[in-house]
């Protein structure tokens, strides 16, 4: 029996389930020596600014139980350098392209969005709203419901009916499912859960924080429950919101468990650092998985833990 294993973001359809996660793997050209990049649902590229951007101070890695912080800031070339060389480049490889975008100010997402919007080859924008490692807490727009809903509306606006919109929320909220709302009512087409939850580790030796930039995102397995949690409560409250799931998955039942809670596709960031073929390993076992509990579509599995009864799927799929 073949699966269908693939699936749709708002109006973006995508031929496979599992997908990069921003950040993890630049726009794509170290993993693509490990297997096409084509193969996976999309390649979700690093958020990338108007400007190019040297990031914060070294140390910006730190392992930590089950899980890493990292304290990037936002490195990148900014984006006419992103647009010249990194789209072209993965449109050659006949991937699918997820651009992530992230600003200072509202008016930094919708310039960045007016450059984007007649780029070919680009299958939806992830607007990042939740980079952790930004200078004040007030620019980490997700925190904050109406500045949450300021900067989608302005990409919207930007772009018309252009180009799917999936904005990325942060955990480090009291009430997810408040922004969510937010951000749909301003016109995404999705929300991508989650970014990475602040943390901080302090060197007892040297009694010093241990990152350059003191504080830092942690993902890994550590946060994956809290991610669970985070696609539970949305696809609960927002059922026909398309949700792109992310947070310390590193297997094909990692991947599943997600899906079960609500997300329509998964991506891998952290466990890439461990194992280059993560996405595409975890792509497979989710494929062996579906068909061992007797789904023939990913789709049909989609929020299946919010039923109430589990023999409801005979018949269904
Ligand atoms: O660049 C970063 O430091 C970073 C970003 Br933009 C983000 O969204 N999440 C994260 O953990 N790090």
């Amino acid at each position: 029996m073949t699966i269908d294993l693939s699936t749709t973001l708002g109006p973006a359809w995508f031929p496979a389930p599992i997908f990069t996660a921003s950040g993890c793997a630049s726009s794509g050209r170290e993993l693509a020596q490990f297997f096409p990049l084509k193969n996976i649902g999309a390649v979700v590229t690093k958020s990338i600014m108007l400007k190019a951007r040297p990031g914060r101070p070294t140390p910006r890695m730190a392992e930590t139980p089950s899980g890493m912080l990292n304290s990037i800031g936002l490195q990148g070339p900014g984006i006419d350098s992103f647009i010249a060389n990194d789209i072209p480049w993965l449109v050659d490889q006949g991937a699918r392209v997820i651009v992530s975008i992230a600003g200072e100010t509202v008016d930094e997402y919708a310039s960045l969005a007016r450059r984007l919007r007649s780029v070919p080859g680009i299958s939806a924008l992830e607007v990042n709203i939740s980079c952790p490692n930004v200078e004040n807490r007030g620019m980490v727009f997700a925190c904050d419901p109406v500045s949450a809903r300021a900067v989608i509306d302005g990409v919207r606006r930007t772009l018309g009916g252009d180009l799917p919109i999936i904005a990325k929320l942060s955990p480090d909220v009291t009430d997810i499912v408040s922004i969510a709302r937010e951000v749909v009512d301003a016109g995404a087409d999705g929300v991508a859960l989650i970014n990475t939850l602040l943390g901080m580790v302090i060197n007892v030796d040297t009694m010093r924080p241990h990152l350059g930039g003191k504080t830092g995102g942690l993902s890994g397995p550590a946060i994956r429950p809290v991610a669970v949690r985070a696609i539970y409560q949305v696809h609960q409250a927002l059922p026909k919101l398309p949700i792109l799931g992310m947070g310390g998955v590193r297997s094909g039942r990692d991947a599943f468990e997600m899906i079960l809670a609500g997300a329509s596709g998964v991506s891998v960031g952290t466990a890439t650092f461990g194992n280059p073929r993560a996405a595409i390993d975890i792509q497979t076992a989710l494929g062996a998985i579906l068909e061992e509990k007797g789904f023939t579509s990913l789709r049909s599995a989609v929020g299946f833990a919010h039923r109430n009864d589990a023999t409801e799927m005979e018949g269904e799929n």
